[in-house]
């Protein structure tokens, strides 16, 4: 069966995504290495070696731009630049660069996350976000990532900060044996701060378009919930888009949607298909995650930062893919301005406590490292050279200018 089509921008950027502590392997200056082997860690396994893309990034960058694609989402490690506090490592931040080179010798546009998760250990030993210099120390970090910043254009800042504060929460409120009561204003806020503070730096330089990337839940009320609806968004996402007014994109990263009742979040149904990670399969989300961004941050620029899928059945990838993707047209075609998708991830990796969920266009051997692209790497790619979206309703997509 031929796919229906319509053209994509000439400058999109089609690509893919993943984070540092996900798969460099080794990570052991991060809070998360340190919480993955205390003596009461709720984690199902280490990160350990995750896909060692740590040595084998050359390798990684080499498949994607092999396949058609034309950009790479990664992470900074900030526990390596920065080991310990005000100590900078030149040696680590040539890693980056070179990662950077790379991409630029293979034709892939670099997207660089300064912050996707993970702080060195002697940052969450102050308190993290809650220490009182943790906004400064930010600024300092994105002071050093800017040395290698020279020649790129996108820049992430915060990698859903909305999840991160939750997380945070989280852990303050294990220290103190309650269990976490929902999204705080005061974090938020810091992060927040902590992201225009970077913001100031990377416009500095003149070049970078910056932005923080935002997990969006696709809330939708039961009739008569609106108001709880509303209520329930604000702290978890909504103040976060709003913070994106003046910035120059938000990314956009969506998975499932959210069904809010009169009580909050309803349960999904039995008779839901679930994905590896327990979520719904709901490719629309993407879309309605669009056109939800669009209307809060004023139409900014967007880019889809993370979209994808753990699932052990590569078909249901590309199903799934294809179905976000006509989503994703359509809100253009409706006016949205979206400048480039990026899947969640080039690879198999660590999903945070686990490696079960398996999200990768790339499977990974996880004995001896090797990778297996499959096929939703070779679809993904043959669209982005033909530059052309899946289409429901074949509608033209409006073009956007730079
Ligand atoms: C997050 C991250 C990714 C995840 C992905 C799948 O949202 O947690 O940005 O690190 O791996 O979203 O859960």
């Amino acid at each position: 069966m031929t796919m229906r089509t319509t053209p994509a921008p000439d400058d999109f950027l089609w690509g893919a995504a993943t984070a540092g502590h996900q798969i460099e392997g080794g990570n052991v200056n991060s809070d998360h290495w340190r919480a993955e082997h205390a003596p009461d860690t709720h984690v199902e396994e280490p990160s350990g070696d995750a896909c060692d893309s740590y040595h084998r990034y050359g390798q990684d960058i080499a498949l994607l731009a092999d396949a058609g694609l034309t950009a790479y989402r990664f992470s900074l490690e900030w526990s390596r630049i920065e080991p310990e506090k005000g100590r900078v490592s030149r040696a680590e931040l040539d890693h980056y660069r070179r990662m950077i080179d790379t991409c630029r010798d293979r034709g892939v546009e670099p997207v660089v996350t300064l912050h996707h998760f993970t702080v060195p250990r002697w940052q969450a030993a102050e308190g993290g976000w809650y220490a009182p210099d943790a906004v400064d120390r930010f600024r300092r970090y994105t002071e050093a990532a800017a040395t290698i910043l020279a020649d790129v254009t996108y820049v992430v800042t915060i990698n859903e900060p909305n999840m991160m504060v939750n997380q945070t929460q989280a852990l303050i409120d294990t220290e103190v044996g309650v269990n976490f009561p929902g999204p705080s204003p005061h974090a938020s806020r810091l992060v927040a701060a902590a992201h225009h503070a970077s913001t100031e730096v990377l416009h500095g330089l003149g070049h970078v378009r910056s932005g923080w990337s935002v997990a969006n839940q696709v809330y939708q009320a039961l009739p008569g919930a609106e108001q709880v609806r509303d209520e329930w968004a604000y702290w978890r996402e909504d103040f976060f888009l709003e913070q994106s007014r003046g910035d120059d994109f938000v990314g956009v990263q969506s998975y499932l949607r959210t069904i809010i009742g009169p009580d909050g979040p309803v349960p999904f149904g039995d008779d839901v298909e679930r994905t590896l990670t327990g979520w719904e399969y709901y490719p629309a989300a993407l879309g309605h995650a669009l056109r939800h961004t669009h209307e809060v941050t004023g139409g900014i620029p967007m880019l889809v930062t993370e979209n994808g899928i753990a699932t052990s059945d590569d078909a249901r990838r590309i199903d799934y893919t294809r179905g976000a993707l006509e989503g994703m047209a359509a809100a253009m075609a409706d006016g949205c301005d979206v400048r480039g998708y990026l899947h969640w991830s080039l690879l198999d990796n660590y999903e945070w406590g686990s490696y079960r969920p398996t999200f990768g266009l790339v499977a990974v051997d996880r004995r001896t490292f090797v990778r297996t692209p499959r096929p939703s790497l070779a679809w993904l790619g043959d669209l982005a050279q033909r530059r052309v979206f899946p289409a429901a309703t074949g509608a033209e997509v409006r073009r956007t200018t730079s």
